[in-house]
């Protein structure tokens, strides 16, 4: 008989948790007691662009070793516009991104995450949308991006964008929404959600969207590999893996280009660039509200290229609306998800990072105030189902390899 050189549990994925720093209201403690091992985080206080100094990374790191956790995973480390835009500084900021990598790499990072996304990080229309049992969830609602597009933005060319019946239906969404739900909807959508690296005005975001004007999706796939290009084998001999968080929603808006948002996406940029260290944050929220996205497919045939696990279910509704689903329910099939994982880490002897991406607000969360997505029993319930249907899973997957 075969011996095996592992035990099911040391495949298991390694259960994370997104935290903010010290400013967090979900304490490190609060984490450890929801089960987690590590933390993902990031040094949000250091400015977009700028070195991440390594004593601060060393510090931070030892912050959460003190309170019974780690921190391998960084989340994200900004990619700057001028990156994203090839801009004159390029050369300037791909360089601090280099000796930032360098310094995480000395402090024992071992998964850097990123995005590139054109100036807004994910969006969201409705950041406490009530739920039948009083829960409430994070929505997308493509009329009310459209009223704010057309209406409130008035991006120039804006209603082009957009079909008849969507046109329309943003006109009545605006008419029907009063100052303070228009002003909140702006807030909402460009003022930057947890985690993200820009917030705007509507006036700097329409002038901030012109950086972009001869820029398709042609162009910035281009800058996309060539931003890989450079820093991936830096990162090789690091032994850091890069992982490219997809776009949130994988589709365009605001007439920007999208490049990361479905399976031919990723897996050009890794026949372009085939470094290993050149991989993907799978995040299942973000591709899920494709439904030409194949999840556990993907994960099946991406396989070695997948860093990090983001696991999140995501309901899609009429006219191109979307909720964030508890974990185990909405269109993503969780089972057939964590199974493929299953088969990826027997396959490859390694356990995958991962961490329930975002939560409701239920319970003590409603009488808190936390990050938006970032609520704690929210999350840990997350947290707690795909952990018990990951080991209701593994004895038996794993018995034949
Ligand atoms: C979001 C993002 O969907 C998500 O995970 O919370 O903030 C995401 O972490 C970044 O886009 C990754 O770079
Ligand atoms: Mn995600």
């Amino acid at each position: 008989m075969l011996q095996r050189m592992w035990k099911v549990f040391d495949v298991l994925m390694t259960q994370m948790m997104r935290w903010f720093g010290p400013a967090d209201p979900v304490s490190l403690r609060d984490i450890r007691q929801a089960g987690a091992t590590e933390v993902v985080t990031a040094l949000h206080e250091v400015a977009n662009g700028e070195i991440w100094p390594r004593e601060q990374i060393a510090a931070r790191r030892a912050d959460v070793q003190a309170a019974g956790l780690d921190w391998t995973v960084v989340e994200s480390l900004p990619v700057s516009e001028g990156i994203k835009t090839r801009s004159a500084d390029w050369d300037r900021l791909i360089d601090h991104y280099r000796e930032s990598l360098r310094n995480l790499a000395a402090c024992g990072i071992k998964v850097v995450t990123y995005n590139f996304m054109p100036l807004l990080d994910w969006t969201r229309t409705d950041l406490a949308w009530e739920l039948p049992d009083g829960a409430r969830a994070l929505r997308f609602e493509a009329v009310a991006l459209a009223a704010y597009d057309i209406h409130i933005l008035a991006r120039p060319g804006a209603a082009e964008s957009y079909d008849g019946r969507t046109r329309t239906a943003a006109a009545i969404h605006y008419d029907r929404m009063d100052d303070a739900a228009r002003a909140r909807l702006e807030r909402t959508i460009i003022a930057g959600l947890p985690g993200s690296e820009e917030g705007f005005s509507s006036p700097q975001f329409l002038q901030a969207i012109q950086s972009y004007a001869e820029i398709d999706a042609t162009t910035l796939h281009e800058n996309h590999v060539a931003f890989l290009e450079a820093v991936c084998p830096l990162a090789d001999e690091l032994g850091l893996r890069l992982v490219v968080h997809p776009d949130d929603p994988p589709f365009s808006i605001f007439g920007l280009p999208r490049v990361v948002s479905t399976e031919a996406h990723v897996a050009d940029l890794f026949a372009r660039v085939p470094n290993p260290s050149n991989g993907l944050c799978m995040c299942i929220g973000s591709f899920g509200v494709r439904a030409d996205n194949d999840l556990p497919g993907m994960i099946d045939r991406l396989g070695s290229r997948i860093g990090f696990l983001h696991l999140r279910s995501v309901q899609r509704e009429a006219d191109g609306a979307f909720h964030e689903a508890a974990h185990l329910e909405g269109n993503a099939d969780m089972a057939a998800i964590v199974t493929a994982v299953h088969r990826l880490s027997v396959r490859e002897a390694r356990s995958i990072p991962m961490r329930p991406d975002h939560g409701h607000q239920m319970l003590d969360d409603l009488n808190r105030t936390t990050n938006p997505g970032y609520s704690l029993l929210g999350r840990m319930r997350g947290l707690a189902e795909l952990r018990g249907l990951e080991r209701g899973i593994a004895p038996r997957a794993g018995t034949s390899a």
